[in-house]
Order: structure tokens, then C-alpha cells, then sequence
């Protein structure tokens, strides 16, 4: 009995794993390097570390960080994607679920590592494409190549101010899901799940078909932010694919496998310190964001092992609840800019993301 239960206890604990951390350093842009904006980061992608050079009363301090993996400055879209996220994508077909996180300052590519430019039209995929136009393009390529009969849902959300909208509802308009209906936007589906109600959920059956909806959704995106300007640096995106695959089994039975992706595009981490500094002025002003100062208390929580994690306190963390201590696998990219005017958020990011590499998750297949 005793050694027994030694065993059990011993499989949990194999069946842990940390979330995953990945640091990105973008370039700096053609503007900086013309007017010579001193770089106080380096990369060193074989050690996975990067160091951050601080001059602190004439004596060099230099801060260093170890990640799960490091992308310095040159590193394509393509090599994170192939590195970091195909294998990601490769679990949700074997059902797990699984997701993505983007962090860090305004205007250091989290959205151009999540979704990426698209400089070139056509059927081929940009090099400058992000994650998830290159998870979707693995995902059917897989599927097809397996001859597997599946189905495909996607859903592509924006969170602001507390405020859900839809990204892919068929409408013209941009309002909040919130505007359109008394009940509770969110609802727990009794198995730990959380549904967004009124959310369109797009069944799609091609690459173009995902296309012509993500591009639908930008185009959304795009009205929001025209109509409330700097939205995006302070609105939290999520696109989540969840792909079912019949399995072929001897007999008549039939077994579905489920997975489920999450690729999530969180506001700007300077509207954290803003927002904890200036609370009282910032929360009159409607600045707040609930969701990204309930996330880092989220991280706080399960890092420092408190008895209370506070995931209800915000829709990102209760929508994501199952990513952060639950069964979910999650990598978050932390995202930073080289730039030495950008050091003091650059050291947050580095800390905020050092802490997560010891949240722990326990991964489970979801039940056939
Ligand atoms: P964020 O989403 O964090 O606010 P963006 O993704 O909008 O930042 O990036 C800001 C600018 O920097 C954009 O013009 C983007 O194309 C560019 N950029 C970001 N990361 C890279 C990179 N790794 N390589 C080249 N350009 C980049
Ligand atoms: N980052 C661009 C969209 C933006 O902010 O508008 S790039 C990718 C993921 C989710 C939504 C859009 C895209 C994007 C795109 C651009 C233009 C029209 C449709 C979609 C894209 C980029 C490369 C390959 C596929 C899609």
C-alpha cells in the first residue's frame, strides 16, 4: 500500500511540467539604427541567455536571464515557429490542449510573432507570417496528410476594459457581445470550462476559409482601434482552434479526439506598472486593465504556492483558467526591444517572465 502510493504520487509528479518560457528580442528598427539608439541587450541563443547591460553610478551592471529558449534579434519567423511552436501544435493533435501566450511592452512584436505582416499575397504563407497563420497552414497539412477525417472550429476574440468582442461575428458592427444581451457573458461548463455565450464559433474546412475569417477579424480589429484610439496596445486577443479527429477503431466504436489551441495576444505590459502606480486616477479614468493586473496576481499566486488564486477576478484569467495551473500546456513568449530607452520595462518583462518558468501545469489528453 505504502509503496503504492509512493508510485502514485510519483506518476503526478512526472506528469508536471512547467510552462515553458521563450524570450524574443526584436531588431531595432530602421528609425533607431539611423539615429543610433544604444542597444542595452544581448542574446546568446546556444546558453538561452540574455543579458541586459545597466550602467548604475559609472559601474557596469549587467543582468542575466535564463529561458527555456532565446530568439535574438535575427531570428525569422519561421525558425521560432519551427523550434518553439510546431511541436506545440503536434500535442494538440494528439489532444491535449495547449497555449500560447504573447507578453511584453507595446511595440516590441507581440502581435508580429503572433499573427505576423503579410507582405506578399497569394496561396503561399509570407515569410513574415506569425504562429497563427503557420498553425493553422501545419495543422491542415497534417490532418490531410493523415487522410483523417476531422472537423475544425476557430474563434477569435478581443477583450477590452472587461468587454468581449466578437472578432468573427458576421456583423458590421464592432460592440461588445456585453451590449447585446442581459445574461452573464461567461459560463462555467461544469467541467471546469468557461463558455463565451454568443461567441461565433466558424466551422472551417480549408486554409482560405481560415484565411478570409482572420482577415475578417483584423478588419474588425482595425474599426475598433480607428474609432478608440491606442485599443490595441490596452485589448487582449485570443484565437483559439479546436480540432476534432475521428479515430478508426476496430469494432463500432467511434473515438473522437479533441485538442484545443489558444493563441493569445496580451495588451501591452507597460499598462500593468501604469495601472499599479496610478491606480486611483487610472481606474477614474477607465484605464485599468483588470485582466492583465488579475493575470500577474494569477502568476504571483501559483508561484508563491498561495492557497488562493484569484482566476475569478478578471474574464482573460477565467477564460484562461485551465492554462495557468491546470491541464493545459502553456508557453508564454515574453517579448523585448533592444533599445536602452526601454530598459526599465524590459527588466519588468524579464522578471515577470523569469517568475512564470516556475508555474507548473499537469498536461491530461482529453477524455475520448
Ligand atoms: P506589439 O504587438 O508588441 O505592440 P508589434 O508586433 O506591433 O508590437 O511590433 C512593433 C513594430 O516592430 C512593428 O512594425 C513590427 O513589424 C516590428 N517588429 C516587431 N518585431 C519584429 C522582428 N522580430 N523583426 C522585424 N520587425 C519586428
Ligand atoms: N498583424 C496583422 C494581421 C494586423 O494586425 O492586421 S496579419 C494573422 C493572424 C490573425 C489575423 C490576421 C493575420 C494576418 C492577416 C493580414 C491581413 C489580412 C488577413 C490576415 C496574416 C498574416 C500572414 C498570413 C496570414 C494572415
Amino acid at each position: 500500500r505504502g509503496s503504492d502510493r509512493n508510485s502514485n504520487h510519483r506518476q503526478d509528479k512526472d506528469k508536471e511540467t512547467n510552462v515553458q518560457v521563450l524570450l524574443r528580442c526584436r531588431p531595432l528598427s530602421d528609425d533607431e539604427q539611423r539615429s543610433n539608439v544604444p542597444k542595452v541587450v544581448s542574446c546568446n541563443e546556444n546558453k538561452r541567455e540574455v543579458t541586459v547591460m545597466q550602467t548604475l553610478a559609472n559601474k557596469q551592471v549587467d543582468r542575466v536571464f535564463t529561458f527555456d529558449k532565446v530568439f535574438g534579434p535575427k531570428a525569422q519567423q519561421r525558425s521560432i515557429y519551427e523550434q518553439a511552436i510546431s511541436p506545440i501544435v503536434n500535442e494538440v493533435l494528439d489532444g491535449f490542449n495547449c497555449t500560447v501566450f504573447a507578453y511584453g511592452q507595446t511595440g516590441t512584436g507581440k502581435t508580429y510573432t503572433m499573427e505576423g505582416g503579410m507582405r506578399n499575397k497569394g496561396g503561399d504563407l509570407p515569410a513574415e507570417a506569425g504562429v497563427i497563420p503557420r498553425a493553422v497552414r501545419q495543422i491542415f497539412d497534417i490532418l490531410e496528410a493523415q487522410n483523417a477525417d476531422y472537423s475544425m472550429k476557430v474563434t477569435f476574440l478581443e477583450l477590452y476594459n472587461e468587454e468581449i468582442t466578437d472578432l468573427l461575428s458576421p456583423e458590421d458592427s464592432s460592440r461588445p457581445l456585453e451590449e447585446k444581451q442581459k445574461k452573464p457573458i461567461l459560463m462555467e461548463d461544469g467541467k471546469g470550462c468557461v463558455i463565451v455565450r454568443g461567441l461565433e464559433e466558424e466551422s472551417v474546412y480549408s486554409v482560405s476559409e481560415i484565411y478570409t475569417l482572420l482577415e475578417r477579424g483584423a478588419s474588425k480589429r482595425r474599426t475598433a482601434e480607428t474609432l478608440l484610439n491606442k485599443r490595441s496596445s490596452r485589448s487582449h486577443s485570443v484565437f483559439t482552434i479546436t480540432v476534432y479527429v475521428k479515430e478508426t477503431v476496430i469494432g463500432d466504436e467511434e473515438l473522437i479526439k479533441c485538442g484545443k489551441l489558444n493563441l493569445v495576444d496580451l495588451a501591452g505590459s507597460e499598462n500593468i506598472l501604469r495601472s499599479g502606480a496610478r491606480e486611483g486616477r487610472a481606474r477614474e479614468a477607465g484605464e485599468i486593465n483588470k485582466s492583465l493586473l488579475t493575470l500577474g496576481r494569477v502568476i504571483n499566486a501559483l508561484v508563491e504556492h498561495s492557497a488562493h488564486v484569484p482566476y475569478r477576478d478578471s474574464k482573460l484569467t477565467r477564460i484562461l483558467r485551465d492554462s495557468l495551473g491546470g491541464k493545459t500546456k502553456t508557453c508564454i513568449i515574453a517579448t523585448i526591444s533592444p533599445s536602452s530607452y526601454c530598459l526599465e520595462e524590459t527588466l519588468s518583462t524579464l522578471d515577470y517572465a523569469s517568475r512564470a518558468k516556475s508555474i507548473k501545469n499537469k498536461p491530461e489528453a482529453n477524455q475520448k
